[in-house]
Formats: structure tokens, C-alpha cells, sequence
């Protein structure tokens, strides 16, 4: 069991608008302040999923905003920078392939096709499949993103066909809870890590909603990392909103702490996925 906890922030994601939640972070002040004091409060990794302030702040998959969003969090923050490249369930998978091109340190790579509420998060293997070589080529640690049992096993094809990804680590995230995929049960939770392919060498674990505390204290206790943000979760407890998402990474490192597992640096996070210094300092 790792002695640290690698604590990821999923500050936006692409599912909440801003006129419903305008405290969501979505220009690119408000994501670089969200992640320097995520960082401050012990957070290792930010997932990034990008908005178009100049269009009602919507999920955008422009090139140069990404790579903008890279280099500002780059010089901002010690963070690992992963970009998102499941994107929102409205973008052709032509787009999602590009978002490399924007040289982040870590890209999520989700292994499979789910339903998703009333719409479908697109994955078949052939387009998992580029993704992978792609950031093999580019020397891009992937996050695999585990919403079912069954993308278990198409990681697991994955590695028999290509290999380990950049860096010789294997990461995976479980995302449960979210309607189509995993429920978030520690019973479900339990029943992934045991499919876990051996070469995996770390996982992290985030539950939709409610199930946010249950799915944390589980991970910690069976020695998982964590993934917190209002990508994920919008409210703090009940009737309370979440104001910003360094309360969710205030809490989740106390909790860390309390089962003396207390939150690992950005630069432990760097090392524990094996991470291509792209920082030039
Ligand atoms: N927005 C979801 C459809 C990822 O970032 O790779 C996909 C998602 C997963 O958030
Ligand atoms: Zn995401």
C-alpha cells in the first residue's frame, strides 16, 4: 500500500454549464487559480477539460486553447498536467485524437464505450487502440479511465497489444457511479481492483455525486488514490454547493491524513506515474 495518496482534481469536466453553476471554473484564470490552491492543499494531478468563454463556456477541443491551458498550468503549478481526451459526449473522435498535440504530461484514455444519463461516451477499441500508440509516441502517460468491469479487460487487451505505455507505469482511475456505468459500491469497487491486470502500478478511484465520500474512504482504505473536483461531484454535503474545488481537496487530504496516508507532493505524483519532465525550469 502506498504510504502517500496521490490526490487528482477534476476541476471542471464538460457536463455542468456555467449559467447553472457560475462558480465552476472555466476560463483559464479561474482553472490556473483552482489549481494552484489545489496544489497548496495537497493535490498531485489536474485533469483539465478546456471551455470557449467566447461560447456560452462550453467544452471546446480547440488546439490552441489546449495548449495555452497547458502552458499556463505548466508555469503556474508543479502539477501533473492531464488533458482530457474523452471530452464531452458531443465530440467526434477525429477531434479527441488531436488533443496530444497540445504536449500535456498525462492524457485520460477511457477503455471502453458506456452509456452516459440519455447520451453514449463513445470508445470503441480501434479508436483506444490509436490513442494508446499515440501517446506511446508521444511520450504521454496515459490514466486509464475504468467506468465498467468490462473496460478492465479491454485494458488489459490493450497492454497485450502494445505493450506499457510511456514511462513503464500503469495507471487507472475508477469513475463509478455514473448512470450507464459501475455503480458506486464499494462491492463494485472491490470487484475492479481484483480484475486489475498485475501491471498495474497504481489506481485512483472517484464516485458521481453522492457516492463521492463513500468511493474516497474506500480507495483509501484499500490502499487507492483519490480524484476529487466539481467535475465529479457539485455538492459539498447535502443543500451545500460546492464554492470552489479547493474544498474538495481540503477535505479529501484531511481524510488522507487521518488514515496516515497523508497527500503525496506534485513531484512524488510525477514519479509515481512516471511522467516526462516537460517543464524546462
Ligand atoms: N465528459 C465525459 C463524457 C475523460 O475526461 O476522459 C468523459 C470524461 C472522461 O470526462
Ligand atoms: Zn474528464
Amino acid at each position: 500500500m502506498s504510504a502517500s495518496t496521490l490526490i487528482t482534481v477534476a476541476p471542471t469536466g464538460a457536463e455542468t454549464t456555467k449559467a447553472d453553476f457560475p462558480q465552476l471554473p472555466t476560463t483559464l484564470e479561474e482553472i490556473v487559480e483552482n489549481a494552484r490552491r489545489c496544489e497548496e492543499a495537497g493535490a498531485g494531478l489536474v485533469h483539465v477539460h478546456v471551455r470557449d468563454p467566447e461560447n456560452d463556456h462550453r467544452p471546446t477541443l480547440d488546439p490552441v486553447r489546449l495548449r495555452d491551458t497547458v502552458q499556463a498550468l505548466r508555469e503556474a503549478t508543479d502539477l501533473v498536467v492531464q488533458l482530457s481526451t474523452g471530452g464531452s459526449v458531443h465530440d467526434p473522435l477525429e477531434s479527441r485524437l488531436t488533443v496530444l498535440d497540445a504536449e500535456p504530461d498525462s492524457c485520460s484514455l477511457t477503455c471502453g464505450t458506456l452509456n452516459f444519463g440519455d447520451d453514449v461516451f463513445m470508445n470503441p477499441y480501434g479508436f483506444m487502440s490509436q490513442l494508446y500508440v499515440q501517446a506511446q509516441e508521444k511520450e504521454v502517460v496515459p490514466e486509464f479511465e475504468l467506468f465498467d468491469l468490462g473496460h478492465v479487460a479491454a485494458l488489459r487487451r490493450l497492454i497485450d497489444q502494445h505493450g506499457l505505455p510511456y514511462g513503464g507505469k500503469v495507471h487507472v482511475d475508477f469513475v463509478t457511479n455514473v448512470p450507464g456505468g459501475m455503480p458506486g459500491t464499494v462491492e463494485a469497487l472491490v470487484a475492479g481492483v481484483q480484475m486489475l491486470p498485475e501491471e498495474v502500478t497504481s489506481w485512483s478511484a472517484t464516485g458521481i455525486g453522492r457516492s463521492h465520500l463513500p468511493i474516497a474512504a474506500a480507495a483509501l482504505a484499500m490502499g487507492g488514490h483519490l480524484r476529487v473536483g466539481m467535475e465529479d461531484n457539485l455538492m459539498y454535503a447535502r443543500g451545500q454547493q460546492v464554492q470552489h474545488n479547493v474544498e474538495l481537496v481540503e477535505r479529501a487530504a484531511l481524510l488522507a491524513t487521518t488514515m496516515q496516508r497523508p497527500p503525496m507532493s506534485a513531484e512524488d505524483a510525477r514519479t509515481l506515474l512516471g511522467v516526462k519532465d516537460r517543464r524546462g525550469r
